[in-house]
């Protein structure tokens, strides 16, 4: 993983964080294809997360996050966690 982590320092040093938290896209995340995620999907990625911080990254309300909202939350949660990495 030496390359992943290289890459995540060079983001941090640039200071852009990249929705890399667990290394899946929201395309990865959106298992039914709908175009959004929910909370479900969400936590398939952050198994930390409750509705509160959920609803904080809802923008529109709609229940379910958009690609914009899901790249602000990961961010947001990237910014926020340790790193893990299964190496
Ligand atoms: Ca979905
Ligand atoms: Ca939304």
């Amino acid at each position: 993983m030496k390359l992943a982590i290289a890459t995540t320092a060079a983001a941090l040093a640039l200071g852009v964080t990249a929705a890399s938290a667990a290394d899946m896209s929201f395309e990865d995340l959106d298992t039914n294809s709908d175009g959004a995620l929910s909370m479900t999907e969400v936590e398939a990625a952050y198994p930390s997360i409750d509705e509160v911080q959920f609803g904080t990254f809802d923008a529109d309300g709609d229940t379910t996050l958009d690609e914009a909202e899901f790249t602000s939350l990961s961010q947001e949660m990237d910014a926020n966690s340790t790193s893990k990495d299964d190496t």
